[in-house]
């Protein structure tokens, strides 16, 4: 029974060691509290890191994150969470500044330095006038190495403001049965979309490249996120409310004196999605 127990106990952390080991590139490295830093809080930075296992787009799975989005409102640019199968691999790497380390200047630059195929949720600090940003923070789904958006989510407040110097609680949830994507922050659902990821962006393949691009600009802030759970299905499961971790969270150490933005929010039952829509080429 007791061996029983330990092979049971053994299998549990067999897979969250398999998705702890990560590539670091340009300014990203290992903080003391098990977070990886992606960019420090100095101008021009750029830090991408990407679990060295890849992700199976065949199989449902929910991802959990914190993320650190820096401490001064007026700081930039943001992160982005990135899957993509670009040619690099695990080298790919976007623009710096407003492309935070996944897109590029311009959605017309055929040649300019980008990820794709590629989907991302960008998490964005600083208004950027070319990229379509409203002024203020927002959360917005992005495609083949484009920071252009039409789209995005601010919890309807212009004064949205995600460089609180807190930890906020990401998820980003596959169903490959249904072709749903799910996308939480702080328990509030900030994207809900359709899409047939394996044929229309990833070119008929299954496995995917995936991890965290930053950058700075001008402006900084430092930025960095943590794992907390991954949790795979070889089914769907019939009810979100019904999902339960198949694996143990992994515990952090809070960074000192940090908090979540709102801790243990995690309802999920709010199925709403209030996004805001910024007609193309909107001139403010
Ligand atoms: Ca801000
Ligand atoms: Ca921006």
């Amino acid at each position: 029974m007791r061996i029983f127990t330990i092979f049971l106990f053994l299998l549990n952390l067999l897979p969250l060691s398999v998705f702890g080991q990560y590539m670091l590139l340009e300014d990203a490295l290992n903080l003391d509290n098990g977070c990886i830093q992606l960019t420090p809080d100095t101008p021009y930075s750029r830090g991408i890191a990407y679990n060295k296992t890849k992700l199976d787009l065949s199989k449902y799975f929910e991802i959990e994150f914190d993320i650190y989005l820096g401490n001064k409102e007026e700081g930039a640019d943001g992160i982005t969470f990135v899957m993509h199968n670009d040619h690099r691999g695990f080298r790919a790497m976007g623009t710096w500044g407003e492309c935070m380390g996944y897109g590029r200047w311009l959605r017309e630059y055929a040649t300019g330095n980008f990820i794709s195929p590629s989907i991302a949720i960008e998490f964005d600090t600083y208004h950027n006038y070319n990229q379509n940003d409203p002024e203020c923070d927002h959360v917005a789904y992005l495609e083949n190495g484009s920071n252009y958006h039409t789209k995005y989510w601010n919890n309807n407040k212009m004064d949205f403001d995600l460089e609180d110097n807190k930890l906020h609680d990401f998820r980003f949830r596959w169903n490959p049965e249904k072709q749903d994507i799910t996308v939480s922050l702080d328990g509030n659902i900030v994207y809900q979309g359709k899409r047939n990821l394996i044929k229309d962006v990833f070119e008929g393949n299954t496995e995917v490249i995936w991890g965290f691009t930053a950058s700075t600009g001008r402006a900084s802030n430092q930025q960095f996120f943590c794992l907390k759970r991954i949790t795979h299905y070889r089914v769907p499961p019939k009810s979100i409310k019904n999902v339960k971790p198949v694996l143990p969270n992994l515990q952090i150490k809070p960074t000192d004196g940090l908090t979540h933005n709102k801790a243990g929010t995690h309802d999920q039952s709010a199925e709403t999605v209030q996004l805001t829509e910024i007609p193309m080429g909107n001139k403010r």
